[in-house]
């Protein structure tokens, strides 16, 4: 083979060697090995899915040899570990990836080739893990990239779901939902490990008694006890030997359902119970920023943060002569929003309550062990239990809230004497129409570092939702924007852009994003323009395929490809851009002579599924794209194109395909957004609003590279304590009228005046989110676009532009930035 062992090694690692090598040859063995013992079909009937399965497996097992080169390295040397809770992890389809990471994606092509296989139809047999809902779920694996990529020790820890995300498919316009049952046909990347198991109580009550040394001690006695086991993942960093690990927690039964029917003779009870503990985790609730207040969700919640910390300290015991006083020396802890945030108030229960340390030592350790990233400012999606619920699921848990909670009330007493009003509003009990639990307001408070997701996110945090926190620990408070992997949403996603940047700047930015600053002096040079609108070009007809083949709508590739892809919410604002559609529309109709630069409109989102008006607003789109793709009068100008089922998959199709990127939100509502940074890096130009990192987005690019609309987050305040009143948009404007009344008459409904008619009423009576107030202001940039677009090379210019600087929108400085500043790891580099 080519790569040989070398003459010192040992006869075990020459085997280990030879079967995990890096050469075509090798991978091909493996692969031949993994059909014949892992998958165990007749060479007759073995097709795609199975050389998919056999090579994943083979791509598995080299990361396997780097996770435990890894492990080794950091654990044996004493290196802090970077620990990531997380309700979800988005991580899509792992293959290319994985080969893109172990440098091995023309190996693995020649060995396929050699098998009589083409690498992209094995790639497309992949199933992709959808455990998460939207940015937050992306968010987290994009920053497992990095870590692994940074050469920095990390886990993360989540939910094994049985089901992810639903697959969103269209009929008649409507979203339809259909059961993700992802698992069906196995999932060749992880590894199950029974023995890796923890029980986690429920319900019960709690006990008083006095321990040998006659101290007043308590007990949980739970009511239920399930137990979970652990499913890991590998997660490889791109050309390095570091190879972490995702772990996600399956909930089963404690004992052996069968022998505990033999010893009560109730065997379906026990039966019943099995089925019971496993519905844990079964689902992942499809709500993206809304609460689902739900017990089971509070239960999923404690179940995993539980498992996870049990395993941490399992891990501290382990390490010979390491006392659980040492937790934050060797452990960080992130909090992924306030998902987990029940772990601020179980590794109390775990210290106190278990390993028996006094409160106060307890607590520094569990606030030096733990940080807390905010997600959101949406009042909606602040979680907070009913009091009730967690005191009947989690009893021992509230009066341990309790007590963190009149320690802290008394902090506030003594640093605002007098202040009533400040204490009820900071107390991690709500009163407000009836008693609640306040998980922001655990996780701040258990936490040394607390963090917003974008420059005026975290601006607003400080001064709205949490700040009576700010006042009290401003030291504790900072900002990390958002990043995401230039390796999947650039080099994966775009191999004609990725060839581009090889060719012209060299090798390194792909570990270096700010590399990409050397593409400026190009960005007026004619020849590397023209091979700039190629790359773009080929990227527009490779989605146009993909589009066509799955909805049957035709786009032109020469068209301006204006593309808004994310979860549909109000205050994402997808209905501002159809207002925009239906008012090129009505023109169209109005003047039979007039004439625009044509577009393709492309959309793609799920809705939750109890969601109402985001459902309506997903009839609203593909109903007005139905009308206008089939009128001869505008179909020579217009089309518009909603992707059934946006996920991982699709989005490395779609981003790369973008002139303009949509990024309308209303300002103040969108915490950071990081669909906005995978369009910038690959080309697009943003039309948007001074929301989350667009902010920042527009800062790099320059303002003259940027479509900026709206009012801003201050004025939409202003606006809002002034008393909205929509109908005043719509009275001061005729043509906004017009386009709101062909919405409401049946025009894109075959007549039917009642289907949309909710969408537009919520526009003119309440519109919470400000579309009418904003619409002359999106038209006008509409304009400017449409100006900017008539001159390709200007418009060229501004694409090179916003690729080129878009490197502070890598999740590597991202993710150096909570290494420095909140968790204190540094790298730790694996010896090849
Ligand atoms: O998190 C993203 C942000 C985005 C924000 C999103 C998010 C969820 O997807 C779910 C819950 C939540 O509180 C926030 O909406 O703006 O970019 C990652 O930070």
């Amino acid at each position: 083979s080519a790569s040989g062992p070398s003459s010192e090694s040992t006869p075990e690692q020459t085997r280990s060697h030879s079967r995990t090598g890096m050469d075509p040859d090798s991978i091909r063995r493996g692969i031949v090995d993994h059909l014949r013992y892992s998958i165990g079909r007749p060479a007759a009937t073995l097709r795609p899915e199975h050389y998919y399965r056999a090579l994943a497996l083979a791509v598995r097992d080299r990361m396997q040899d780097n996770r435990v080169a890894s492990t080794r390295t950091s654990l044996e040397l004493g290196h802090k570990v970077v620990c990531y809770f997380s309700a979800e992890f988005l991580m899509g389809p792992q293959l290319g990836v994985n080969l893109l990471d172990l440098g091995i994606e023309a190996a693995a092509a020649t060995a396929l080739a050699e098998l009589g296989q083409d690498l992209d139809e094995v790639l497309a047999c992949e199933e992709e893990p959808g455990l998460g809902n939207g940015g937050l779920g992306r968010l987290a694996a994009c920053y497992l990239d990095s870590l692994a990529t940074l050469e920095r020790p990390a886990i993360g820890y989540g939910i094994r779901y049985e089901y992810g995300i639903f697959d969103q498919e269209i009929r008649d316009g409507w979203q339809v939902e259909k059961t993700d049952n992802w698992l069906v046909a196995g999932n060749p990347w992880e590894i199950a490990k029974p023995d890796v198991s923890y029980r986690v109580g429920w319900r019960g009550y709690s006990e008083h008694y006095r321990d040998a040394g006659d101290v007043d001690r308590v007990r949980w006695v739970p009511g239920r006890v399930l137990r979970g086991v652990a499913y890991d993942t590998p997660v490889q960093g791109y050309d390095v030997r570091t190879c972490n690990v995702l772990t996600l927690w399956s909930a089963h039964a404690v004992d052996s359902f069968a022998l505990a029917a033999f010893n009560t003779g109730d065997y379906y009870k026990a039966v019943e119970d099995e089925v019971n503990s496993e519905t844990v985790t079964k689902v992942l609730y499809p709500n993206d920023e809304p609460e689902a207040g739900k017990r089971l969700r509070l239960l999923q919640q404690y179940f995993f943060v539980s498992c996870s910390l049990q395993h941490i300290l399992h891990i501290l015991d382990d390490l010979a002569g390491t006392s659980v006083r040492a937790l934050p020396e060797r452990f960080a802890v992130q909090l992924n929003d306030t998902h987990p945030s029940i772990a601020v108030a179980e590794l109390m229960r775990l210290l106190v309550d278990e390993r028996r340390l006094d409160w106060d030592e307890a607590w520094a350790i569990t606030v030096a062990t733990f940080g807390y990233t905010n997600h959101t400012l949406l009042p909606e999606a602040l979680e907070t239990w009913p009091l009730a619920m967690f005191d009947e699921s989690l009893p021992r848990h509230l009066e341990i809230i309790y007590e963190i909670n009149r320690r802290f009330l008394d902090e506030v007493r003594a640093a605002f004497p007098g202040d009533e009003a400040r204490l009820r509003r900071m107390s991690l009990i709500g009163e407000e129409g009836g008693k609640t639990v306040r998980m922001a307001h655990l996780a701040t408070v258990g936490s040394h570092a607390i963090n917003g997701v974008a420059a005026l996110h975290t601006e607003l945090l400080e001064h709205s939702v949490l700040a009576d926190f700010y006042q009290l620990w401003p030291e504790r408070f900072g900002n990390k924007t958002n990043g995401v992997t230039p390796r999947r949403f650039l080099a994966r996603a775009n191999p004609g852009l990725r060839e581009l940047l090889d060719a012209t700047i060299g090798p390194g930015w792909l570990t270096d994003l700010d590399r990409l600053r050397e593409l400026e002096p190009f960005a007026d040079d004619p020849t590397f323009q023209r091979q700039w609108r190629e790359v773009k070009r080929g990227n527009k007809a490779r989605l146009a395929r993909y589009v066509h083949e799955h909805t049957g709508i035709e786009l032109n590739p020469d068209w301006l490809f204006d593309i808004q892809v994310k979860r549909i919410h109000e205050y994402k604002r997808q209905h501002l851009n159809v207002l925009h559609i239906v008012t090129l529309y009505h023109r169209l109709k109005q003047d039979p002579d007039a004439t625009i630069a044509p577009r393709a409109f492309v959309f793609g989102g799920k809705a939750a599924p109890g969601y109402f008006l985001a459902k309506r607003i997903i009839k609203l789109i593909n109903a007005v794209g139905e009308r206008v793709n089939n009128d001869p009068d505008v179909n020579r100008f217009l089309r518009v194109a909603f992707v059934p089922n946006f996920n991982v998959q699709n989005a490395e199709l779609i981003y790369p395909a973008a002139d303009l990127s949509e990024q309308i939100s209303t300002a103040g509502k969108e915490a950071s957004g990081t669909g906005n940074m995978k369009f910038m890096m690959n080309g697009a130009l943003t039309i948007g609003t001074l929301d989350g990192a667009n902010v920042e987005i527009r800062d790099e690019a320059g303002p003259e590279n940027f479509f900026l609309f709206g009012r801003t987050a201050d004025e939409v305040e202003q606006i809002k304590r002034d008393g909205y009143r929509p109908a005043d948009y719509v009275d001061g404007n005729p043509e906004l009228a017009a386009v709101l009344g062909l919405i409401g008459d049946g025009t894109f409904t075959h007549g039917d005046t009642e289907v949309l008619r909710p969408v537009v009423d919520n526009l003119y009576r309440d519109d919470p989110f400000l579309v009418l107030a904003d619409y002359a202001a999106y038209l006008e940039a509409q304009e400017r676009v449409s100006a900017a677009w008539a001159d390709s090379a200007g418009w060229t210019r501004m694409s090179i532009y916003n690729s080129a600087r878009s490197g502070k929108f890598s999740s590597d400085r991202a993710i150096a930035e909570y290494c420095d500043d909140i968790w204190d790891v540094g790298p730790v580099p694996v010896p090849k």
